[in-house]
C-alpha cells in the first residue's frame, strides 16, 4: 500500500469517527423524545392535512407505486436511492449537490486529511524513536543538551507553513459561503417551529408551506426513506441561487442538509441568510440540527428540486400562489391564476 493510500483510508477512518460521533448524538436525541406526546400529525397545521388525507385514502391495497398525491400539475418526484440521503453502511460524508459542498468536500479530503494524517504519523514516528533510542538501557549516562537552534527553527517555521497551508483555501471557502445571493435570486424564508418546518414564498404569493414528519410506514409506503419523509417538501428550482432565510419561531432549530452543504441556524427574532444552490434536480434529505426540544429528531427537512418550469406549475398548485410577480407585498391573490 502506498503513502497515498495508507493517507487515503486513515482519512476515511477519521471521518468515520466523526460521523460515529454523530449518529451517537442522534441516536441520544431520538431516545430522549419518544417520551413526548405522538402529536405530531395531530397537532400538524392545517395547511398539512390535506396532503396527508389524500395520501392516506390514496394508499390501501396498491402499494408503493400508487401513492403520489394529486396536486394537479404536481406529483412529489421519487427519491433516487443513494441520493440526498444517507446510504446504507455509509460512513463518510453524503455525495454532494451544490459547487459549495464539492468545493468543501474537496478541503476535507485533499487539504486536511492528508495533513492531519502525516502530522499524526511524524509524531507516532518519533515518539517510537525516541522510546527505542532515549531509553536509561541505551543511554546510561543522560545528555545535558537542551538547545539546538536548528531544530527549533524548523519546528516553529514548519508549522507556520502548515497552517498558511490550510487557510489559504480555507479562507476562499469560507468566503465563498458568506457570499450573498445575486440581486433577482429566488428567496425562500425557512421557519422552525417546535416541531415542524414552514415553508414561506415571498416572491410568490407569500403562501407557506407546513412540513411535518410522515410516520416510517407512510414513508416506507411512498418508497422513502423512514424518519426523512415529510407529507409537504420545499420544492425550489435547480439550478439557479436561491437566498434561503431562517428564522425560529420559538426556540433555536437549524435548517441542514448534508448532500447540500447546507447548515444555517433558525433564531427567534433574527434572520440569517445564506445562498442555496442545487446542480441538479432530486431529493435531498435534511434534519434539524439545533437540539431544540423532545421531538427535535421528528422534524427532518425534504428539499425537492426541480426545473424551473416545473418549480413554477408547483407554485400554481399552491394556495395564492402566483409566478413571474415582482417581489413586491404579498397580497392575498384573489383568484387562483389561470395557468
Ligand atoms: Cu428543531
Amino acid at each position: 500500500m502506498s503513502l497515498a493510500d495508507t493517507a487515503r483510508s486513515m482519512g476515511k477512518a477519521f471521518r468515520t469517527f466523526g460521523v460515529a460521533a454523530a449518529l451517537t448524538f442522534g441516536t441520544q436525541a431520538m431516545a430522549a423524545a419518544p417520551a413526548a406526546p405522538v402529536a405530531a400529525e395531530a397537532a400538524a397545521p392545517v395547511a398539512a392535512a390535506p396532503a396527508a388525507a389524500a395520501s392516506d385514502s390514496a394508499a390501501p391495497a396498491v402499494a408503493a407505486e400508487a401513492a403520489p398525491v394529486d396536486k394537479g400539475y404536481y406529483t412529489p418526484m421519487k427519491p433516487t436511492p443513494g441520493k440526498g440521503q444517507p446510504v446504507d453502511k455509509g460512513w463518510t460524508f453524503q455525495d454532494q449537490y451544490s459547487p459549495i459542498g464539492e468545493q468543501g468536500l474537496w478541503m476535507h479530503d485533499v487539504i486536511l486529511m492528508p495533513i492531519i494524517v502525516a502530522i499524526s504519523i511524524l509524531v507516532l514516528v518519533l515518539l517510537l524513536v525516541v522510546m527505542a533510542k532515549f531509553n536509561k538501557r541505551a543511554n546510561p549516562v543522560a545528555s545535558k543538551t537542551s538547545h539546538n537552534t536548528l531544530i527549533e527553527v524548523i519546528w516553529t517555521l514548519v508549522p507556520v507553513l502548515i497552517l498558511v497551508v490550510i487557510a489559504v483555501p480555507s479562507i476562499r471557502l469560507l468566503a465563498h459561503q458568506y457570499e450573498p445571493a445575486p440581486k433577482g435570486a429566488l428567496t425562500v424564508k425557512v421557519t422552525g417551529y417546535q416541531w415542524y418546518w414552514g415553508y414561506t414564498y415571498p416572491d410568490n404569493g407569500g403562501f407557506e408551506v407546513i412540513s411535518n414528519m410522515l410516520s416510517e410506514e407512510d414513508a416506507l409506503k411512498a418508497g422513502e426513506p423512514g424518519h426523512l419523509a415529510v407529507d409537504n417538501r420545499m420544492v425550489v428550482p435547480a439550478g439557479e441561487p436561491i437566498r434561503i432565510q431562517t428564522i425560529g419561531s420559538d426556540v433555536i432549530h437549524a435548517f441542514a442538509v448534508p448532500s447540500l452543504w447546507f447548515k444555517l441556524d433558525a433564531v427567534p427574532g433574527r434572520i440569517n441568510e445564506k445562498v442555496l444552490f442545487i446542480k441538479e434536480p432530486g431529493v435531498y434529505y435534511g434534519q434539524c440540527s439545533e437540539l431544540c426540544g423532545a421531538r427535535h429528531g421528528y422534524m427532518p427537512i425534504a428539499v425537492e428540486a426541480l426545473p424551473r418550469d416545473k418549480f413554477e406549475a408547483w407554485v400554481k398548485t399552491q394556495p395564492g400562489g402566483t409566478v413571474g410577480a415582482p417581489a413586491a407585498a404579498a397580497p392575498a391573490a384573489p383568484a387562483a391564476p389561470a395557468a
